[in-house]
């Protein structure tokens, strides 16, 4: 029996593999990842490991993928549970940015420290909202939701193996197989032509929506490694003659920890594609859509903690809005204000999440009771938690970054509420809080660590 676990290796690996062959420029950014991080290891050894070990991270990918309907989003579950990988989070991009993206979303990964340690392979997954009036007309609407309801993603096939590596915890060594091809096979590209068209009328709403419902299939969209030191990869690929979009979304380069997640990527290149056109010839064209990211990632926040970033990203709005230093600038000077600059600070104003572990030697006599003391006077040891998840204004900006138009947004009308519960639904699985993952995580180890001591119970 193949576990889940070595499943999810197994399929993060091939589709690395095949992405690769279709998008050349990946196998590069891969590359400069690798000198980069093994550059950052060299240079600053363990301490470069403290948010996990090189292995991980060399071996880390994030995928983002697509879909069209409720009922494609539900098989993509059923794919991904077969993996180890849940709904973690509820992003809504719909208003996230200022050009219109008629997408919702979620992240598929797997939910427990001892899985994530293992393979933490985690995909993006995004779902069309034809039923949003702002973007979509009701005849317009009409005709993407009979496109859509006759196309097929899936397989039969693979779809009766997921179920049966889902409730079994894994497959035989002949099913594992068919089932990584097939699972592998459904995100490729397809060589159908593409209705011209139809997808040119989509591609005005923006292209994401042609992307999406233009066509009969769903690919990868880009597949993200995991870089140490993502400023430094910018400018090797810079210098490397790639076209970088302008930013690394998220939190700027600074003296203290990194907390959740920063992210760049290079613009979408131009991919040969079959086109069908309305007198019916087929000829090749082009379309610019999938690019590739790279991210670095720092500590999860708690609530208060991911409040007190979301205000500091706004005071960086707010000070941007009046001419003077750059962004970059700005952005380093609302942090040094804003958030403590030591783990021990960020673990102090409960603004991150640690895990906490009775230290090899600790000192002898009565412990202390609270964690602040067991860790100062070395009877624990705090690690930080890593963010797993994912940042709405941030995947709204890499996708924004990547549509060559603003598309339309009709604002007079009212959005359609697609939320949380919605989504779960949709996907017929519950969505996990991120929150509650990461608070149980540290939960757990606290009373690992107060078991272990012998003491009732430690405050902070
Ligand atoms: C997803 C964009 C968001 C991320 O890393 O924030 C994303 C997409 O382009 O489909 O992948
Ligand atoms: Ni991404």
């Amino acid at each position: 029996m193949i576990p889940q676990w070595r499943l999810r290796a197994r399929f993060a690996q091939e589709l690395s593999t095949m992405y690769g062959r279709e998008v050349p420029a990946y196998t590069t950014l891969v590359e400069v990842s690798e000198q980069v991080n093994r550059d950052v290891v060299a240079r600053d050894g363990d301490a470069a490991q403290r948010l996990g070990s090189i292995g991980r991270i060399t071996a880390e990918r994030h995928g983002a993928i697509r879909v069209g309907t409720p009922t494609e989003l539900g098989q993509v579950a059923r794919i991904f549970g077969a993996l180890g990988m849940h709904p973690v989070g509820f992003y809504d991009l719909r208003d996230a940015a200022s050009s219109s993206v008629p997408v919702i979303s979620t992240a598929f990964r797997p939910i427990d420290a001892a899985e994530l340690a293992l393979n933490p392979f985690r995909v993006f997954t995004s779902m069309l909202t034809p039923a949003d009036p702002r973007f979509f007309t009701p005849e317009l609407r009409a005709r993407l939701e009979s496109f859509l309801a006759g196309r097929q993603l899936f397989r039969p096939e693979l779809l009766e193996l997921a179920d049966r590596a889902e409730r079994d915890g894994g497959l035989g060594e002949r099913d594992a197989e068919n089932f990584l091809r097939l699972a592998v096979q459904a995100f490729e590209l397809s060589a159908e032509p593409v209705d011209r068209a139809w997808y040119a009328e989509l591609e005005k709403i923006p292209a994401v929506a042609a992307d999406i419902g233009g066509v009969r299939s769903t690919h990868i969209n880009h597949l993200t490694p995991r870089v140490l030191d993502i400023d430094d990869l910018y400018r090797r690929m810079t210098d490397r003659g790639i076209a970088m979009i302008d930013n690394i979304q998220g939190p700027p380069r600074w003296r203290g920890p990194d907390v959740l997640l920063r992210q760049t990527s290079f613009r979408a290149l131009a991919e040969a594609r079959t086109m069908r056109d309305p007198d019916g010839t087929v000829a090749t064209g082009s379309l610019r859509v999938r690019f590739g990211e790279v991210e670095a990632r720092g500590v999860a926040l708690t609530p208060t903690g991911r409040a007190r970033y979301d205000t500091l990203l706004s005071e960086i709005d707010r000070r941007c809005a009046a001419a003077g230093p750059s962004r970059a600038e700005i952005a380093v000077a609302v942090w040094e204000e804003g958030l403590p600059d030591t783990e021990r600070g960020l673990r102090e104003a409960g603004l991150a999440y640690f895990s906490f572990a009775v230290s090899p030697a600790p000192p002898g006599g009565p412990p202390p009771r609270t964690l602040t003391e067991l860790v100062d006077q070395g009877w624990v040891t705090a690690t930080p938690i890593v963010y797993e998840d994912f940042l709405p204004r941030s995947a709204a900006g890499i996708f924004q970054s990547n549509l060559s138009a603003e598309g339309t947004r009709d604002t007079s009308q009212a959005g359609v509420a697609y939320d949380q519960d919605w989504l779960a639904t949709a996907v017929g699985r519950d969505i996990h809080d991120p929150f509650a993952l990461y608070a149980a995580e540290q939960a757990a180890s606290i009373t690992a660590v107060t078991t272990k001591l012998g003491i009732p119970e430690v405050t902070r």
